[in-house]
């Protein structure tokens, strides 16, 4: 998979892509990001890439010139298939199932913008606009990390044991199972017994039904899009109503 990132501060990607797994990802030649500077599309001494909004107001606006002409380059030089990501506040929230559909690209490029948004005719070079959540950040770049770290690891054979991108919580639709590693105890807080049973078959419903628990009680909204039993739906609601009816807390289960 190729990304190219558009930013006035491509050197912030450095580090996080240097980072364990996508460093090794694009070692293995899985994964090609490319980093560009949007004043490399800019104009004049300054190389400016905002400006005054029409009808005033305060803060600066993303020029639409610089993005157009980086568009048009980007596209020139990797012909074939390519999506067009704008990282912006009023985009679709990005989530597990978008970045499994991004993970199956070819080709995508990610904008990233700063100050108080873009011209709006930016976003028509988009193919889909993505938001991380509902808080104010001062640019694109920090979503564009969360967007290239979440889909970089589910490219096939960038994670060490393939068994753990589809194991793992969201894609179950389910917060993740309580997890133990050595001690057995720790200052009187033990491991559970199942986990050291032995017993595999015993092992994968405790999971299951831990994880299925703490869903309901933390997170009952992923509970809607979950794949579940409908025996596995009934112990949910009945572990939401002791939830609602205060008998589990948060952190316990
Ligand atoms: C961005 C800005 C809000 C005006 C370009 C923020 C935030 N949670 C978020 N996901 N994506 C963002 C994001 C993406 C691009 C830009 N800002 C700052 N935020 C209103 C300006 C500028």
């Amino acid at each position: 998979m190729r990304i190219d990132v558009v930013s006035i501060f491509p050197e912030v990607f450095r580090p996080v892509l240097a980072s364990s797994m996508l460093g090794i990802a694009q070692e293995r030649g899985l994964l090609d990001v490319r980093l560009h500077d949007l004043r490399d599309w800019a104009e004049g001494v300054h190389r400016q890439t905002d400006d005054y909004a029409y009808g005033g107001g305060p803060g600066m606006v993303m020029k639409p010139e610089p993005f157009f002409r980086a568009l048009r380059d980007l596209k020139a030089d990797a012909p074939g298939e390519c999506t067009v990501v704008l990282m912006t506040p009023q985009g679709r929230r990005f989530d597990q199932r978008a970045a499994e559909d991004l993970a199956s690209r070819e080709h995508l490029v990610i904008l990233c913008g700063r100050y108080e948004g873009f011209d709006e005719r930016i976003r028509s070079l988009a193919d889909l606009q993505l938001s991380i959540g509902d808080y104010v950040l001062t640019g694109g770049e920090l979503p564009a990390m969360v967007v290239i770290d979440a889909v970089g690891r589910l490219i096939p054979g960038v994670l060490g044991h393939e068994g753990s991108a589809a194991e793992e919580s969201f894609s179950w639709g389910l917060l993740e199972y309580p997890q133990y590693t050595r001690p057995a105890v720790w200052e009187g807080m033990s491991v559970p017994d199942v986990l050291l049973s032995g017993d595999h078959a015993r092992i994968a419903a405790w999971r299951r039904r831990e994880a299925l628990a703490r869903t309901a009680a933390l997170r009952p909204d992923l509970l809607d899009d979950a794949d579940l039993t409908p025996e596995e739906r009934e112990f949910a609601s009945g572990t939401a109503q002791e939830k609602e009816a205060g008998r589990l807390d948060e952190g316990e289960s």
